[in-house]
């Protein structure tokens, strides 16, 4: 099924400079981008976007985290979109990412995973509104689709 997932290039990912190298991962593997802009989180954003994770012993610290500097927030689409971007990204804590996948080749530690993506499609469409105005959305042919979905 075509769906649309939510994907964050947290601060460290910035700063080290790896926004082309994940963006360029998940072109090569199809999906097509909607939508991207750099984003400085504030707090207020970063608490309601983790607002599931308040209480928890580590949200103060995600907090200062995700807010330590720009970010990049983008919307990628294409079939099984969420999953695809779950698998391309491995698992939360890069000591349990799978080689190849862009937390084992690019992290190591949990609290510095480098990247999020939305886990179900009910996150990507209320992480989506967090970040992107409808108006930032873009719905565009590309001429590869024929040879990407099947
Ligand atoms: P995000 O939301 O950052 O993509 O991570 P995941 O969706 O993969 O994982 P999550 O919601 O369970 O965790 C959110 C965020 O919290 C950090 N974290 C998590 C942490 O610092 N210590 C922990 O023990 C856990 C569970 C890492 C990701």
């Amino acid at each position: 099924m075509r769906e649309r997932t939510f994907v964050l290039i947290k601060p460290d990912g910035v700063q080290r400079g790896l926004v082309g190298e994940i963006v360029r991962r998940f072109e090569n593997r199809g999906l097509q981008l909607v939508a991207l802009k750099m984003v400085r989180i504030s707090k207020a954003l970063a608490e309601e976007y983790y607002a599931e994770h308040k209480g928890k012993a580590f949200f103060e610290g995600l907090v200062e985290y995700v807010t330590s500097g720009p970010t990049v927030a983008m919307l990628w689409e294409g079939d099984n979109a969420v999953a695809v971007v779950r698998k391309t990204m491995g698992a939360t804590d890069p000591v349990k990412a799978e080689p190849g996948t862009i937390r084992a080749d690019f992290g190591l530690s949990i609290g510095r995973n480098v990247i999020h993506g939305s886990d179900s499609l009910e996150s990507a469409k209320r992480e989506a509104a967090l970040f992107f105005r409808p108006d930032e959305i873009h719905a565009y042919e590309r001429s590869q689709d024929a040879w990407i979905h099947g």
